[in-house]
């Protein structure tokens, strides 16, 4: 063989050692390999935080674990993440507690008009409340992590300066926060958010009761020109897994995932409560929304008529065997240390 002949030779050889071990490396890539489903669509904070766990955890396990993700109900819809998860149609899936009533007598008590002011400080208050009790309401789950969005407002078709200019209004909503709308004198309509841009072109619904990330990220500023500040409940989400999957990953996985879940909670927190401002700063200069301050006087009324939403929570956990002052004692707690460490 003359010398082009051996270089040539040996550069075939040096391809083929390239391509056995990328599908080597390929194949240790799936050694694990993990569905992880989502509801809302894929620029939303659901999604962006999933994309952002996927990163974390296949870089922190060095590609031994493969996260397929598949938003915007590709693989399991907002109302069968639940039984998806548990009968393994996915291994792990992003469920909105607001839209299962009664199914978490404790969780959900992150529903209610408890003042929180940001999305972070209630996704670290209920991930430390998750941690003390560990409760039964999941015994059937791992759960990854968990996060709340921020405090809910109004973005509704017509403007809404009062809570006069509520009254019947249909508006979307879910779980709890739909009571407290039917507590001011609107009209609630319960449906996932994923159901919410067909509810809101056919006109059954005029508006929508949830936070500000959704008038960018579902672009719901064009159709809701008019934006009410009344910083209510924040909406609790937990993302599960199969518990059979589960316990079928080694122990350093294991381990990478509890370290991720509250720094995972953070994350989201702090996503969500920056993308509030973006967002808002985004649909006004595209569409010119308009942001109203509610009155005062009204302020005080949504705080008086919520109240007993809280009594009847307490009576469905109390129910449930949950001890449920204790739980608000806590979540109070938190809320405090959370809120002023801002
Ligand atoms: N407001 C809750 C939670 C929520 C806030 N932003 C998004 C985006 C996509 C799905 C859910 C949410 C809700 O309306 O479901």
């Amino acid at each position: 063989m003359n010398k082009a002949g051996r270089v040539s030779g040996l550069f075939a050889f040096l391809m083929m050692f390239a391509i056995l071990f990328c599908s080597v490396s390929q194949l240790q890539a799936a050694e694990i390999s993990l569905s992880y489903a989502n509801f809302p669509p894929a620029k939303t904070f659901p999604c962006v935080q999933m994309e952002r766990w996927k990163q974390e955890v296949e870089k922190r396990t060095s590609g031994k674990v493969q996260v397929q993700t598949y938003p915007g109900s590709t693989l399991l819809g907002a109302k069968n993440t639940l039984r998806g998860v548990m009968q393994g149609q996915a291994d792990i899936g992003c469920v909105s507690i607001a839209y299962h009533p009664g199914v978490f007598p404790l969780s959900s008590v992150f529903e209610l008009p408890l003042g929180f002011t940001t999305s972070t400080s209630a996704s670290l208050a209920l991930w430390d409340l998750f941690q003390k009790h560990q409760p039964k309401e999941f015994k059937k789950f791992k759960v990854l992590t968990m996060f709340a969005s921020a405090p809910s407002n109004l973005m509704t078709k017509t403007p809404v300066r009062s809570l006069s200019d509520l009254k019947g209004v249909e508006l979307r909503a879910s779980g709890i926060l739909s009571k407290i709308l039917d507590s001011i004198g609107a009209t609630p309509v319960s449906m996932p958010m994923s159901a919410t841009p067909e509810a809101l072109q056919k006109g059954v619904v005029k508006g929508l009761f949830s936070s500000f990330d959704v008038l960018k990220d579902m672009n719901f500023a064009e159709i809701c020109r008019y934006e009410t500040v009344t910083n209510t409940a924040v909406y609790p989400f937990a993302i599960i897994m199969n518990k059979s999957s589960w316990e079928a990953l080694p122990d350093d996985v294991k381990k990478v995932m509890n370290d991720l879940g509250r720094e995972q909670a953070e994350w989201t927190g702090q996503y969500m409560d920056q993308h509030v401002k973006d967002s808002l700063a985004w649909s006004k200069e595209k569409y010119d929304i308009e942001l109203i301050t509610m009155p005062e006087a009204d302020m005080q009324t949504i705080k008086e008529k919520t109240m007993p939403l809280i009594n009847d929570w307490k009576t469905k956990a109390v129910d449930s065997g949950v001890d449920a002052d204790a739980v608000l004692a806590e979540v109070e707690t938190s809320r405090v240390k959370y809120d002023s460490a801002k």
